[in-house]
C-alpha cells in the first residue's frame, strides 16, 4: 500500500537540466520531492527543487551523497555514468531506475541498435566504422547521403553528420571525432514518437507525436500526428517490444521512423496486419528519459511524462495517457550566432495569447541553438492542430534573443 507522508519520498536526478526542472514541476503535487545533481551551479532545476548538489554527472562522492539523500536514483541526461550509478546504488541501497546496464545499452549507438535488432525490433541498416573506407563502402552498400554517428555523447544532433558522398567521408568523420557509426539514410514519411513508460508490472505509451526536426533538433511536435491508425498502431507495438528490451522503471523516449511505404502498405488492403509488414516504421534512438518530443503532455494529455517518470521509478501506479485535445509544442531555440547573456524578448506576444502556455528553462546562457524553453498549444473546441502550429509559429518567430 502506498502511503504519503511529508516531506514525501525523494527523487535523486542526476542532471538539472530542463528535464529535471520539469520532474521536479511535476513531482511537487504529488508530495514528492526532488534533488538535482549538476555541474553548473544555480542550474534550471535548481529553483524548483528542493536542493541541488553541484557536481560533475561521473562525480562519484556527489552521487554518493545524492543517493544518501534519495529514495530513489534516476538520471535526466544520458551523461550519467552507468558504471558509478550501478556502484553507489549497490553499496547504499538506494535503487536507480531505468537500470544502470539499460544506459550502457543506449550510451553507444551501435550497441543500443544491435540489441535492439537482435529484440526484434525494426532498425535502418547500420553498421560501425574506424575509418573513411568503411564510411565508404558503407556508401557503396547503402547508397549516399548516409548518416555518420557518434557511437556515444551526442544529443540534440551533436554527433549526428550526414555525409553526402564519398568526398566527404574524411571530414565528417572528422567532425565526429571518436568511435563511429554510420546508417542508411531513411526516406520517411515523417519522424514520430513515442513516450512509453514502464513501470512496476505494468506499460503505458501516449499517442504517438510528429516530430518536426531541423539541423538534426527537435523543432516541433504535433499531436494528433498525421499517421494513419496502422501506422500509430505499429509504432505503439514497437515501443512495447522496446521496453521489453529495456531494464528498469522509467519513461522511455522512443524516436521512429514512418517510412514511406508505411503509408502504401496501410493504403493497400492486402488484409495483413502491421507486424507482418517489415519496414513501416523504423527505430530511430532511444533516450531512457522523458524526451523532448513529451513536453507536450504536460498540457496536452491526462497526465504528464514528467509525472509519469516520477510515479514510473517510485514504483507507483502509472496515471492515464490519454490526449486531452490536440496540441502542438514548439521549441525556443538560441536564436544567436555566438554564446551571451539569455534574455528573450518580445515576449508579449506569447504571454497575451491567452491558450499559450510557455516553458521557460531559466538558462542564464543562450547558445546557438540551444533549447531554452518550449510554448505548448492545446487545441480549444473546434481547433485543428494546423490552426495551433500557425499560431505556435507565429510566437515562436515572435520572440527572440538578438537584441536586433
Ligand atoms: N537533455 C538531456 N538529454 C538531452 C537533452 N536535451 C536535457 C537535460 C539536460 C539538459 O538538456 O535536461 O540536463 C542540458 O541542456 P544544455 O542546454 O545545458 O545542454
Amino acid at each position: 500500500m502506498t502511503t504519503l507522508r511529508t516531506p514525501g519520498p525523494t527523487l535523486g536526478v542526476v542532471g538539472g537540466g530542463q528535464l529535471g526542472r520539469m520532474l521536479a514541476e511535476a513531482a511537487a503535487p504529488l508530495g514528492v520531492e526532488v534533488v538535482v545533481l549538476d555541474p553548473t551551479p544555480d542550474c534550471p532545476a535548481a529553483p524548483v527543487a528542493r536542493d541541488q548538489i553541484v557536481a560533475e554527472f561521473d562525480d562519484e562522492a556527489g552521487i554518493r551523497e545524492l543517493a544518501a539523500r534519495a529514495d530513489v536514483l534516476t538520471f535526466e541526461i544520458e551523461l550519467a555514468d552507468q558504471d558509478v550509478l550501478g556502484r553507489v546504488s549497490e553499496d547504499s541501497g538506494t535503487p536507480v531506475h531505468p537500470d544502470p546496464a539499460t544506459l550502457e545499452t543506449i550510451h553507444d549507438k551501435l550497441v543500443q541498435k544491435r540489441a535492439l535488432e537482435d529484440a526484434g525490433v525494426p532498425v535502418p541498416p547500420f553498421r560501425g566504422v574506424e575509418d573513411a573506407d568503411d564510411v565508404r563502402e558503407a556508401i557503396d552498400d547503402y547508397g549516399a547521403p548516409v548518416m555518420l554517428k557518434a557511437r556515444t555523447g551526442g544529443y540534440d544532433g551533436r554527433g549526428n553528420v550526414p555525409v553526402e558522398s564519398k568526398a566527404d567521408a574524411e571530414d565528417a568523420l572528422e567532425s565526429v571525432a571518436g568511435p563511429a557509426m554510420v546508417e542508411s539514410f531513411v526516406d520517411f514519411e515523417r519522424e514520430i514518437s513515442v513516450i512509453a513508460v514502464k513501470g512496476d508490472g505494468e506499460t503505458a505509451a501516449f499517442p504517438i507525436g510528429e516530430n518536426v526536426h531541423e539541423d538534426e533538433i527537435l523543432r516541433e511536435t504535433i499531436v494528433p500526428a498525421g499517421s494513419d491508425e496502422a501506422v500509430e498502431e505499429r509504432a505503439l507495438e514497437v515501443a512495447e517490444d522496446v521496453l521489453e528490451v529495456m531494464d528498469g522503471r522509467g519513461v522511455y523516449g522512443i524516436e521512429l521512423f514512418e517510412t514511406s511505404e508505411a503509408l502504401r502498405a496501410s493504403e493497400d488492403s492486402s488484409g495483413r496486419s502491421p507486424r507482418e509488414r517489415d519496414g513501416d516504421v523504423l527505430l530511430n534512438e532511444i533516450a531512457p528519459r522523458p524526451h523532448n518530443s513529451g513536453h507536450w503532455t504536460i498540457e496536452g494529455a491526462q497526465s504528464s511524462q514528467f509525472e509519469q517518470h516520477a510515479r514510473a521509478v517510485l514504483g507507483w501506479p502509472l496515471a492515464a495517457t490519454d490526449l486531452r485535445s490536440p496540441t502542438v509544442s514548439v521549441n525556443l531555440l538560441g536564436d544567436v550566432d555566438e554564446p551571451r547573456d539569455a534574455e528573450l524578448r518580445n515576449l508579449d506576444r506569447v504571454l497575451e495569447t491567452p491558450a499559450a502556455n510557455l516553458h521557460w528553462y531559466g538558462k542564464r546562457q543562450v547558445r546557438p541553438l540551444r533549447k531554452m524553453g518550449h510554448v505548448t498549444i492545446a487545441g480549444r473546441e473546434g481547433e485543428t492542430t494546423d490552426d495551433l502550429l500557425e499560431t505556435a509559429r507565429e510566437l515562436e518567430r515572435a520572440v527572440t534573443f538578438t537584441s536586433e
